[in-house]
């Protein structure tokens, strides 16, 4: 089931809407075995957004994006993209026989989303500038032509990104004290906080988290209250530096009480291979800025032992291997028979 189906009541969806999914969205509330342990902190989980059907969160929203954008007669669809976004697209496109057209920051985004993209058929065009610059374009272009804007200014992405805040409720009892994220272009942490405020409203959590989100140092113009004009940072999922949805994520964190930091690239490559080698989990480094940041609060005593923790793992690590595989001891290469191996091994 797909999160139209699982959330309907809660989305804008109707009897003329077209049936969309890829059984996108009931991620795993991964719970922590060994960082929390580290960490002093008991209830830590992460929830696993690289396990989409694209290998990344933007499908809960891309798929609400593309079966209004349906029922509303369109069947061309344009975003700009960091790289995950045009992968999502591309694929919803592609299910539904529509046309994918997206555009990103020349050189700038992970080699396996644009793999993703050309193989699902969409046009690529690859803009010279950063992100920012590909997101004017692409707002420009869909407000002169008949062709359906699908990044997250368009409200029906932040409505179906919104089903990720029902899951951890529905699964915990009860919405988390703290809820880490990366921001990008910010539409998630704005997705997030609407999903738990509607939650409450409808009486299934009797309380909201704090929202906690990470930007990267190179690439922090909340952080910094103004746009970042070249943003710099390995995590190219957020190397974004004048975000759409500022204001909800600016909102989203002084409703909830919560914060939005920087960590450097060092911090999040570093929580990205600890991730991976003490708790078997994946993530591209985007989705490791949040971690980062948990490290740090924690070392600064702001949060507490007993606090229910989420961080939200945005993305799959196999979506950008070479960012990873900088940072680990290559393969031993050698030529010789069991003997060797088990002394090169030390066994
Ligand atoms: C893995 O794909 O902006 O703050 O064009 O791919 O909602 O933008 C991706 C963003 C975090 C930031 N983690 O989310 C795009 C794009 C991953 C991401 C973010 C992105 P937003």
């Amino acid at each position: 089931m797909g999160v139209i189906a699982r959330y309907r009541e809660h989305l804008p969806v109707g009897p003329a809407t077209p049936e969309v999914d890829l059984n996108e969205g009931s991620t795993p509330l991964v719970p922590s075995r060994n960082i929390g342990r580290a960490l002093g902190l008991r209830h830590l989980y992460f929830k696993y957004e690289g396990l989409n059907p694209t290998g990344s969160f933007k499908d809960r929203g891309m798929v609400v994006a593309v079966a209004k954008a349906l029922e509303s007669g369109s069947r061309v669809f344009m975003c700009a993209s960091t790289g995950n976004t045009s992968a999502s697209m591309a694929a919803y496109a592609a299910r539904t026989g529509a046309r994918a057209i997206v555009v990103v920051p020349s050189g700038e985004i992970a080699l396996n989303k644009l793999s993703q993209a050309l193989m699902y058929g969409a046009k690529v065009v690859a803009l010279k500038g950063n992100f920012d610059a590909a997101l004017d374009a692409v707002r420009d272009v869909t407000n002169h032509y008949p062709v359906a804007l699908m990044n997250s200014i368009n409200p029906h992405r932040i409505e179906g990104q919104k089903t990720a805040a029902f899951e951890i409720v529905d699964e915990l009892g009860d919405a988390p004290d703290y809820l880490f994220l990366p921001v990008g272009n910010a539409g998630n942490i704005t997705a997030y906080w609407k999903g738990f405020k509607e939650y409450q409203a409808a009486g299934r959590t009797t309380r909201l988290p704090r929202m906690v989100g990470a930007q990267a140092e190179g690439a922090a113009p909340i952080v910094n209250g103004s746009p970042v004009l070249n943003p710099r940072t390995v995590a190219s999922a957020i190397r974004i530096g004048n975000p759409a949805s500022w204001e909800g994520a600016t909102s989203a964190r002084d409703e909830s009480g919560g914060t939005i930091a920087a960590v450097t690239d060092t911090e999040i490559l570093s929580a990205q291979i600890r991730l991976a080698n003490s708790e078997g989990l994946f993530a591209e480094p985007a989705s490791a800025a949040p971690l980062a940041l948990l490290f740090r609060l924690v070392r600064d005593g702001k949060v507490e032992k007993d606090a229910i923790t989420v961080v939200v793992l945005t993305g799959s690590g196999l979506k950008d291997p070479d960012a990873a595989l900088k940072n680990v001891e290559p393969p031993i290469e050698l030529d010789g028979d069991a003997r060797t191996l088990a002394k090169v091994l030390k066994l």
